[in-house]
C-alpha cells in the first residue's frame, strides 16, 4: 500500500490550533496575518474547527456504514440553526484552547464569534425543532441524516420603517460559508411535469412509465453537526438545484445559446428563497417543486446508499432506514418511495406499500386548519402526474378496505377520510397522507396530541389508535444555556457538577439551592448581568434606554393572531391608562420586549407591529409616565437575537388562545434561563406548569373546554366590551388618533377585536391576563421570593430537553440504537 504521510497537526494544544488558524489564513485565503480581514480570521478559526470535526464525521458515517445500524434520515423543508463556531467549540470542547489561541495572536473570539451570520432557514419553531434535533441526535449517538434545502436566500430581514415592517433579502451565504462542504460526486437527477405511460418489463408485466419530463439536477451541501461530549458528528446535507445542462441544451440547440441559458436561470429558482409564511398554506406551484425536489434528491440519495452498502431484499430496507417527515411538508416522499419500488425497482404494490409504513413517520405541528397543506389536484397532476396516479390507488385501497369494512356503506366516513378533499374542488389532504402512509403520527405536546387524536383525526385515530403516540417538545440546552448564557451553565456546574449537561433531570439538583440565600444572590447577579448586556442592545437598536431594575417582561415569537400579542398590547394600554389617571400608584417598572417578523403578505399581523410600535414611541416619551413603562420592539428576531434576550428575560409571555400553540419551545428555553412564564393552559405550557410547580408559574385564561364551550354557545366580543369600562376605554383609545395622528390607522386591528368576531378570544381573556400581570407585579416586588421561584424554573424544566425528546423517537417511533462513535 502506498505510504499515506500523516496529516498535519489536528490536536487540541494551543500550539496546533494557532498553527491551523494561520495556515488558513496564508494558504486557504491567501491573507497576510498582519494585514487579514476580521472575516478572515473568523474563517480561519471556523476551518480550524472544521478540520478537527471533519475527521470525526468520516469515522461516524464509516462505522455507521459498516456496524450496518438503521439510520434516521429526517426530512424538513427548514433548519433554523443560528451560528455554528460558538455552538460547535463548546460543544467539542475547543472552546478553552481556541480562545487563547486567538488572544495569543491579538485576536478577541467573542468578537469574532459576533460577525457570524446567522443560517436562518426556517421560519419559526418547526425549523428551530430540526436544529435542536440535530444537535441531540449527534449528542445521543445516534446515526442520523437531516435532509434538507440550501437556500440561497434565508428568512427576510426585518427593518422597522415608521414603525411598519419593511422585508429585505437575507443573502446569509453571499461570501460562501466555511461550515458547508459541497458533495458534487452525490449529486442527484430529478424529473417533473410530463406524463405517464406503460413498459413491459421482461416477464411481460405492465409497468408505468413517467416520460417527457423536465429534469432538474440536486448539488448537496454537507454541513458537520457537532455533538456535545461525543465523538458522533452526522451531517445536515442540504441540496441546491441546479440546471440540467446537457439536456436544456439539446432541447434548445435550434433556439439559441442565450434562450438555454435562460432556462437555467429558472431552474436555479427552485432553491433560490424560503417561503416566509408559517401559517397559511398559499398553493404555491413553486413550493410544490421545492418539495418534490428536496424529497426526490435525499431519496435517491438513500436508496442509492441502501443499495450500495448492502445485498439485501427490499424488504430489508425499513430495518436500514428510518424517515421521520417533519411536517407534512416533505409528504410527497410517500408517493415517491412507492414510484422507485414500483416502477423502478419492479415491486408489486403490497409489498411497496409494506415497506413504506414501516418506513416512514410524521409529526403533526398545528391544528391551524388553514395551515393544513392541500394541493389542488389540477396543479399535483401537472407537477406529478405519476405521484397522483399512485394517491389516487392509495386511496381507492384504503377506502375500499380498512373504511369498508370499519363503516360498511357508509358514504360520509369515506368522505371525511378521503385522501382528496372533494367540499369544492379536489385537494390532496397532505395530512391524511402522511398518517396512511406511515407507522407513527406524533404531536408535539401531550394536550396537542390529545387534541389530534380527538379533534383533527377522529376516525384515523379510531381505525389505528396505535398508530397515535405523543413526543413532547424539547430544546437543547447546549445552545440555549451552556452557550447562550454561560455564566448561569458555570454557577449550576459549579453547584452540581456538569451531570447535567448530559442528563438534563439531574438539574433537579438545584431545587434545594432555591432556598439559599447565598445561591439566589448569585443568580440574580448573572440575570442583572444579562439584563445590562440587553439594556445596551435596546440602545442601540431602539434607542430607548430601559433601566436593568425594571422588570424585563418578554414576547418573542412569529407574529400571529392566535399568539396574541394583541392581547399583550390591551394589557400595556390598559397599564399606560392606569399609570396617567393614578400617577402614585405603586407599580414596579416594567419594560415590555416584544420580537416577532409578519409574514410579509400577512396584513393584520403587520397592523399589529405598527401599533406596538407607536405605542411605543407615545409611552417612551410620554413625560409624565417616566422610567415606569418602556415597550420596545427589536427589529429582526432571529436565533442570535433570541439568544440575547432570553438569558436577560424575568417573564415569559405564551398566551395563545387555549388549544392553538401545538407545543411552543420558547416557553422551554425562557423558563430554563429562569424566567416565570405568564401562560394559558396551551401547549407545553401544563407541562411546564406540571413540571414547576403552579406555585411557580401564572397561569390564566380559559381552558380548551372551556373556549370551545364559549364558541359553541356563541362567542360575542361586544358583551366583554359593554360590560368591561377598562377594556372599553383601551380599544376606544386604541382606535383614536392618539397614537399616530389618524384614527384609521388600526382600525383593521379594532375590527379583528369587534367587528370580526376577535377569533381568537382575546376580549374574553383580557380580564384574566390584567388579573395575572398584577400577581406578577406584586410577586417581583419580593424579590427573595422571586428569584425562589426563577430557580425552581431552572431546576425543574430538564424533561424539555431535546435529548430526552429525541431518545422517546429514538425508543418509541424509530427504534434505533446508540451507537458510540471510539
Ligand atoms: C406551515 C406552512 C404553511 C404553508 C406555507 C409554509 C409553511 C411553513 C411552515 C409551516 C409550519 C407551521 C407549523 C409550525 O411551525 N408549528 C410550530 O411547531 C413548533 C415545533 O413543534 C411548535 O412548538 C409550535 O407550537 C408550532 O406552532
Amino acid at each position: 500500500t502506498p505510504m499515506t504521510p500523516a496529516p498535519c497537526d489536528l490536536g487540541n494544544s494551543t500550539e496546533a490550533i494557532k498553527s491551523s488558524i494561520v495556515n488558513h489564513v496564508r494558504f486557504t485565503l491567501g491573507a497576510y496575518v498582519d494585514s487579514a480581514s476580521p472575516n478572515d480570521w473568523w474563517v480561519a478559526t471556523c476551518l480550524a474547527v472544521r478540520d478537527r470535526v471533519m475527521d470525526s464525521a468520516t469515522k461516524s458515517r464509516t462505522l455507521h456504514r459498516k456496524s450496518g445500524v438503521r439510520r434516521i434520515h429526517y426530512l424538513s423543508l427548514e433548519y433554523l440553526m443560528g451560528r455554528l463556531l460558538e455552538n460547535n467549540l463548546r460543544n467539542s470542547g475547543l472552546y478553552d484552547s481556541v480562545k487563547q489561541a486567538l488572544s495569543e495572536m491579538g485576536k478577541d473570539l467573542d468578537a469574532l464569534l459576533q460577525s457570524e451570520p446567522d443560517m436562518g432557514l426556517g421560519n419559526g419553531g418547526l425549523g428551530r425543532l430540526a436544529a435542536c434535533f440535530m444537535d441531540s441526535l449527534s449528542t445521543m449517538n445516534l446515526p442520523a441524516i437531516g435532509y434538507g434545502i440550501h437556500y440561497e436566500f434565508g428568512l427576510f430581514r426585518q427593518e422597522f420603517v415608521n414603525g411598519r415592517q419593511v422585508e429585505h433579502p437575507d443573502a446569509w451565504m453571499r461570501d460562501g460559508s466555511p461550515w458547508k462542504i459541497a458533495r458534487p460526486s452525490y449529486r442527484q437527477r430529478v424529473q417533473l411535469y410530463g406524463r405517464v405511460t406503460q413498459r413491459f418489463d421482461e416477464n411481460g408485466n405492465p409497468h408505468a412509465q413517467w416520460v417527457d419530463t423536465k429534469c432538474l439536477l440536486g448539488l448537496p451541501w454537507d454541513i458537520p453537526i457537532v455533538g456535545y461530549d461525543s465523538h458522533t458528528v452526522n451531517v445536515l446535507r442540504l441540496w441546491q438545484a441546479q440546471a440540467d445542462e446537457d439536456f436544456n441544451f439539446k432541447i434548445f440547440n435550434e433556439g439559441s445559446y442565450i434562450e438555454a441559458l435562460r432556462e437555467k436561470a429558472i431552474a436555479e429558482t427552485v432553491s433560490k428563497v424560503l417561503y416566509p409564511n408559517d401559517a397559511t398554506e398559499s398553493g404555491k406551484e413553486l413550493r410544490l417543486v421545492q418539495q418534490y425536489f428536496f424529497v426526490a434528491c435525499s431519496l435517491a440519495d438513500i436508496v442509492r446508499r441502501f443499495k450500495n452498502g448492502y445485498s439485501l431484499p427490499w424488504s430489508e430496507f425499513p430495518s436500514k432506514a428510518a424517515i421521520q417527515l417533519n411536517d407534512t411538508h416533505p409528504a410527497v416522499a410517500i408517493p415517491e418511495l412507492m414510484r422507485i419500488l414500483l416502477d423502478e425497482e419492479n415491486l408489486d404494490w403490497g409489498s411497496a406499500w409494506k415497506i413504506c409504513q414501516e418506513t416512514f413517520s410524521y409529526t403533526n405541528h398545528t391544528l391551524l386548519p388553514e395551515a393544513l397543506e392541500m394541493w389542488s389536484v389540477g396543479l399535483f397532476e401537472r407537477v406529478l402526474p405519476r405521484h397522483l396516479q399512485i394517491i389516487y390507488r392509495i386511496n381507492a385501497q384504503f377506502l375500499d378496505g380498512p373504511v369498508e369494512a370499519r363503516w360498511p356503506g357508509d358514504a360520509a366516513k369515506k368522505r371525511v377520510l378521503s385522501l382528496i378533499d372533494e367540499r369544492g374542488g379536489k385537494y390532496v389532504r397532505m395530512a391524511h397522507m402522511s398518517v396512511l402512509g406511515g407507522h407513527a403520527t406524533n404531536g408535539v405536546a401531550a394536550l396537542h396530541t390529545r387534541l389530534l387524536c380527538e379533534r383533527l383525526f377522529p376516525e384515523f385515530h379510531e381505525l389505528f389508535p396505535e398508530r397515535f403516540v405523543n413526543i413532547t417538545n424539547g430544546v437543547t440546552f447546549r445552545r440555549w444555556l451552556d452557550v447562550c448564557n454561560p455564566q448561569l451553565s458555570s454557577l449550576i456546574t459549579e453547584t452540581i457538577g456538569e451531570g447535567w449537561k448530559k442528563d438534563a433531570s439531574k438539574l433537579r439538583g438545584l431545587d434545594a439551592s432555591a432556598d439559599d440565600a447565598g445561591f439566589r444572590d448569585r443568580y440574580r447577579a448573572i440575570k442583572r448581568h444579562h439584563k445590562v448586556v440587553l439594556a445596551k442592545i435596546i440602545q442601540d437598536s431602539c434607542g430607548v434606554c430601559v433601566s436593568p431594575d425594571a422588570l424585563f417582561d418578554v414576547q418573542i415569537k412569529r407574529l400571529h393572531e392566535y399568539k396574541r400579542q394583541h392581547l399583550n398590547l390591551l394589557n400595556i394600554v390598559t397599564l399606560y391608562r392606569q399609570i396617567l389617571n393614578n400617577p402614585k400608584a405603586d407599580f414596579h417598572p416594567r419594560v415590555f420586549i416584544f420580537g416577532a417578523k409578519a409574514a410579509p403578505g400577512y396584513f393584520l399581523a403587520k397592523n399589529i407591529i405598527h401599533a406596538i410600535n407607536s405605542l411605543a414611541n407615545k409611552v417612551n416619551n410620554d413625560p409624565r409616565v417616566g422610567d415606569k413603562l418602556k415597550v420596545v420592539f427589536l427589529p429582526n428576531y432571529g436565533v442570535s437575537l433570541a439568544e440575547k434576550i432570553i438569558p436577560a428575560a424575568d417573564l415569559s409571555e405564551q398566551i395563545s388562545t387555549a388549544g392553538k400553540e401545538a407545543s411552543g419551545t420558547g416557553n422551554m428555553k425562557l423558563a430554563l434561563n429562569g424566567a416565570l412564564t405568564i401562560g394559558t393552559l396551551d401547549g407545553a405550557n401544563v407541562e411546564i406548569a406540571e413540571e414547576v410547580g403552579d406555585d411557580n408559574i401564572f397561569i390564566f385564561g380559559l381552558t380548551v373546554e372551556q373556549v370551545t364551550d364559549l364558541k359553541a354557545r356563541g362567542y360575542n366580543p361586544w358583551e366583554y366590551y359593554w360590560n368591561n369600562e377598562a377594556l372599553r376605554d383601551t380599544i376606544d383609545w386604541i382606535g383614536s388618533d392618539y397614537f399616530t395622528g389618524h384614527a384609521h390607522d388600526f382600525k383593521p386591528l379594532r375590527d379583528s377585536f369587534l367587528e370580526h368576531g376577535d377569533p381568537y378570544l382575546c376580549l374574553a381573556d383580557y380580564q384574566m391576563y390584567v388579573d395575572a400581570q398584577a400577581k406578577v407585579d406584586a410577586a417581583y416586588k419580593q424579590p427573595e421570593l422571586w428569584t425562589k421561584m426563577a430557580v425552581l424554573n431552572t431546576a425543574r424544566v430538564g424533561f424539555f430537553s431535546s435529548d430526552r425528546t429525541i431518545q422517546d423517537y429514538a425508543d418509541k417511533v424509530w427504534k434505533l440504537p446508540q451507537v458510540a462513535v471510539p
